[in-house]
This record gives C-alpha cells, structure tokens and sequence, in this order.
C-alpha cells in the first residue's frame, strides 16, 4: 500500500512538472494559447476556448492519472502468469453514470459556446448599427486591397478606428483563387472566394497594430500574403481617412506589397524586374498589370486609374537613378 502511495505522488508530480512547463513554454510565446484579445469578438472566441479547455484538462487528469496508477497497483508482479484475475461483470449504475456525465459536459460546452456565438457573429450593439464602418477587404495573389467608403485605398495594412463597429465585406476578384482573412487578436477568419463577398463583424477594443495572413493556400506566395490591422484612436482614424485619398505613397506601396512579392522574393517563379526597360513605359505598364503577361496573372485588372497612375509615377522615379 505504501508503495502503492509513493507511485501515485510520483505520477502526480510528474503531472504537475508538465503543466507547469507547459505554461512557462507558452507563457512568453503565446504558444498554444490564442493571442491576447484586442476585440470583443476575439474576447468571446478566447472565452469559449478556455471554457472548453478547462473540461479537456480536467478529462485528461481524470482518466491519466487513475490509469497510471491501476497500471502500477494492478500489475502482474510475482503471480503467475496463468492466474485468472477476478471475474467482474459489469456495474450498472457505473455505467450509467459514466454515459450521463459526457452527455451533460457535451450540453454545458453547446450552451455556452451557442451563447457567445452570437456575440462573436455580430458585436453590433442595436444601438450603434448605423454607425458601422464598411470596409471592402479583397484578398488576391498574394495581396489585400482595403477599400473605404470615401474611395481611399490601402495595401497590407488595414486600419480601423477602436469601439467602433467595422462589417469587413471579404472578397476575391472572379478571375483570382480563395483566399482567407484572419487577424487572430481581432476575432475570426473569414474566406474571400472569388466573385462573392462574404459580411465579417469586428468590434476592436484596443488600439495597436495586429499580424494577419491569408490562411488559404493560395499559391506560390501564400506564404508572403501577411498584412497588418492598425486599431486606431477615432479622431486618428478619421484624419487618416480624410488623407488617405490623396493617393500618398500609394505607389510604393502597391510596388511592395504586390510586385515585390513575386519578383524580389520567388525568383524560381517571377523574374528579377529592376532596373527593366518595361518599366518606364507607362502603356506596358498598364497592360501587364491588367492583362497579365504569359505566366503572370493580371495582378490589377480592376485597379483604378489613379492606382494604375501611382505606380506608373513611382516605376518612373526608380528608373531614374
Ligand atoms: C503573382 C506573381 C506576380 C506578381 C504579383 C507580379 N508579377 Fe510580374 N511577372 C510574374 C511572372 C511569373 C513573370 C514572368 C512571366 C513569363 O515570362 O512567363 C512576370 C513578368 C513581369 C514583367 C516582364 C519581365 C520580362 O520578362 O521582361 C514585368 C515588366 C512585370 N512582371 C512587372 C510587374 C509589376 C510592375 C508588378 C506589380 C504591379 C508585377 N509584375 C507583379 C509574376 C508576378
Ligand atoms: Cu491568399
């Protein structure tokens, strides 16, 4: 018996030793664990998360514990080998409770995760609908393209004003691929599939600047398809918007976020393009951004003249030097 004691405090500091490991690991890395929260739909989603998270760990020590120890308790030792063990025939009440038990846990996780799921689907307070921000979010190969209301465009970098409703309409452009818009600190992600736009509700709650990708394997640049969200206070928010129409730098930055990815960083796939000739000809420039050229997709078929016009001028500034 006293031996049977010593192993059982020796599998529950093992138990203890993992766990405590386990969260100094995630601890500075945010490893396992979702990031912290900057939106109340993220809030609700880390909610259900360790909601759910509480039962598994609770399940795993409840049957790995016992298990360990009716393991060393129970095991053979010095019996012979053709000693039959007690014959045990079944215990209905034993049975009985060990079905209800996962049948009531499986209603308590449904009822809570369907509660937050309205919160995490639409964070509009009734109140403050007609206040929504929309914002167009088109994912391409291998670039966003954020669209405002007041015609202002942004490249990789979305921004959106804090306690303030944004309904992010998510889409592709009919002739590009699937693509999926995840910023993990601010809620969930949503598919961008081609010729089809696809509502996602966001109530940011803190200002700062949080990673996105495209979740979607969408071809050879998938990986480099990352962006940014800055939460930014209202009346920064609006003073940016105000600007943003004036078109500044927005040719370096198409440049960056769309050429750059495919030409400077895949050259087994898309040519070294600097200092080409092709660049300094603004018709050329036109038609290969729009109609594509051989194996290279019509990256803006659909950009604005004055998107199309930005480029030109900063492809024009480079050629210079
Ligand atoms: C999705 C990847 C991709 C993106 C994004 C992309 N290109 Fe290309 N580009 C290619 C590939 C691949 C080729 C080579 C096509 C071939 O020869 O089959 C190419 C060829 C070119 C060429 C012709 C090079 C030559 O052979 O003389 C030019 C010029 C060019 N791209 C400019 C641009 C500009 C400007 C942008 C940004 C608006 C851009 N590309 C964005 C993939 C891309
Ligand atoms: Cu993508």
């Amino acid at each position: 018996m006293r031996r049977f004691f010593i192993s059982g405090l020796l599998v529950a500091g093992l138990v203890v030793l993992v766990g405590v490991g386990f969260l100094a690991w995630i601890g500075p890395r945010g490893g396992l664990t979702p990031v912290s929260p900057a939106s109340s739909n993220a809030r609700d989603i880390q909610q259900v998360y360790v909601f759910i998270g509480a039962f598994a760990s609770a399940i795993f020590l409840v049957v790995t514990v016992p298990l360990a120890l009716f393991t060393i308790r129970f095991r053979r030792g010095r019996r012979e080998r053709s000693v039959e063990g007690p014959q045990i025939r079944g215990h209905t009440r034993l049975e009985l409770t060990w079905t209800a038990i996962p049948v009531l846990i499986l209603v308590v996780i449904a009822v809570f995760t369907f509660w937050k799921l309205d919160g995490i689907r639409n964070p509009a307070p009734a109140a403050a609908a007609g206040d929504e921000l929309v914002v167009r979010v088109e994912g391409r190969q291998f670039y966003w393209r954020f669209l405002y209301p007041n015609g202002a465009v942004s490249y990789d970098t979305i921004r959106l004003p804090v306690d303030r409703v944004a309904r992010l309409e998510v889409t592709s452009p009919g002739w590009d691929v699937i693509h999926s818009f995840w910023v993990p600190a601010l809620g969930g992600k949503v598919d961008a599939i081609p010729g089809m736009a696809r509502e996602l509700k966001l109530h940011p709650t803190r200002t700062g600047s949080f990673e996105g990708k495209c979740t979607e394997l969408c071809g050879i640049q998938h990986g480099a398809m990352l962006f940014t969200a800055e939460v930014l206070p209202e009346d920064e928010f609006d003073s940016w918007l105000a600007g943003a129409t004036e078109q500044e730098g927005l040719g370096e930055q198409i440049f960056n976020s769309v050429c750059a990815k495919c030409h400077f960083a895949a050259p087994e796939y898309a040519p070294n393009i600097a200092g080409n000739p092709a660049l300094q000809d603004a018709a050329q420039v036109e038609d290969i951004v729009r109609n594509g050229f051989r194996r290279m997709p019509p990256v803006g078929r659909d950009w604005t003249a004055a998107e199309v016009d930005a480029l030109v001028e900063y492809l024009g500034g480079q050629g210079g030097g």
